[in-house]
């Protein structure tokens, strides 16, 4: 193949796989804003992006304009030289100073913005990062859960937020920017969601070996949805009365959860994992990796280190009847 086509096929290759990343859709996408403070952000990186492209248009023209007409030709005069120019000089120094100073002001005003406290009435959420997921308590209204947010849409959330062990970060990426997760420091994030919907989020800092999969989902419904959530979520284990139901309960008392997991109303008080109170209401398990079904339940905790390395879930091998009986019981948590 002659050299020029060769080039073609590659540029060609090049282009699909770059379009390719333009397909969409984009759960975590930040250029797709859906609160206040994710729209500050929008509004400064717009604001400046447009700037940049001015100013990428002027020197790269400048560039093939010089390109273009002082090129060297052959009995061409020698070119002036340039050196010890001092309009010049000072003309290229502060032309950036500038620029860097356009960008600086709506910077600094944007970072001071996102970074005060919250103003006005807010729902308190704490969010404990914990390798390799997050625990949600809602102190004002007696809810504890774990790696499924709930809010009200219009209402301003105050995140407080503080990690069990390493260094997290807290990250909706259409809800805001991300957030270190400290042990022994509480830092703080608010934002107020503008339209219903599923976000997904995840841990932004690296916290050990799955980190990739601490990952969390925030559900933003209407103010009359998310009561009855918190009523829901608030009220003790529902027991449903069913043989199968006592026998699960048995199996999972006997299998050794509770020394981490808690179920209100029961003798299950474990603090280490998160609180299976209404796990079978949750859309996601194990950090919001698996979909909770009663196939995937088995397989977690069958297999917690194969599905999450390093786990801090640690089970006795179960056989298969136990196991069954305690998937049927957590899935009846609801
Ligand atoms: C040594 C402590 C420990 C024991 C014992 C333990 N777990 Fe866990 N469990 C955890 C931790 C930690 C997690 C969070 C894992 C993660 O997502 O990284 C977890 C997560 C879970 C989840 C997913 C919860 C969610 O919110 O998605 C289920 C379900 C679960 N465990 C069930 C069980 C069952 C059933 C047993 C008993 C057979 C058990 N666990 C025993 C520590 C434990
Ligand atoms: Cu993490």
């Amino acid at each position: 193949m002659p050299r020029g086509p060769r080039w073609i096929v590659v540029l060609l290759a090049m282009a699909t796989f770059a379009l390719g990343a333009c397909g969409g859709p984009f759960p975590q996408s930040a250029l797709d804003p859906a609160s206040d403070f994710a729209w500050k952000l929008q509004d400064l990186f717009e604001g400046i992006f447009f700037w940049a492209v001015v100013v990428f248009v002027l020197v790269e023209g400048a560039l093939i304009v010089a390109i273009l007409r002082f090129r060297e030709r052959p009995g061409g005069p020698e070119p002036k030289a340039t050196h010890g120019n001092t309009l010049l000089e000072i003309s290229w120094t502060l032309a950036p100073a500038i620029v860097l100073v356009l960008i600086a002001i709506p910077t600094i005003k944007t970072i001071w913005d996102v970074d005060r406290p919250p103003r006005g009435e807010s729902l308190v959420i704490e969010a404990i990062g914990h390798q390799w997921w997050w625990e949600f308590r809602y102190p004002d209204l007696g809810v504890v859960t774990a790696n499924e947010l709930h809010i009200p849409v219009g209402k301003q959330i105050d995140i407080r937020l503080t990690s069990a062990d390493v260094i997290h970060s807290f990250w909706f990426p259409r809800l805001g920017g991300k957030r270190d997760v400290l042990p022994g420091h509480e830092n703080q994030l608010w934002f107020t969601a503008d339209s219903a919907g599923l976000y997904l989020g995840q841990c932004a800092e690296f916290c050990g070996l799955s980190h990739a999969l601490m990952k969390m989902e925030l559900v933003a419904e209407s103010p009359e949805e998310f009561e009855a959530w918190v009523e829901h979520q608030r009220s003790d284990a529902v027991v449903a009365d069913s043989a199968a139901f006592a026998e699960g309960s048995q199996a999972f008392l006997q299998g050794g959860c509770i020394a981490c997991h808690a179920v209100r109303g029961t003798i299950a008080q474990g603090v280490i994992g998160p609180d299976l109170t209404h796990i079978g209401s949750r859309r996601r398990i194990a950090a919001g990796i698996l979909d909770n079904t009663p196939e995937n339940m088995r397989h977690w905790i069958a297999n917690s280190q194969a599905v999450k390395p390093g786990s801090l879930m640690v089970v006795p091998e179960l056989d298969d009847e136990t196991l069954d009986r305690i998937v049927t019981y957590l899935q009846g948590l609801k």
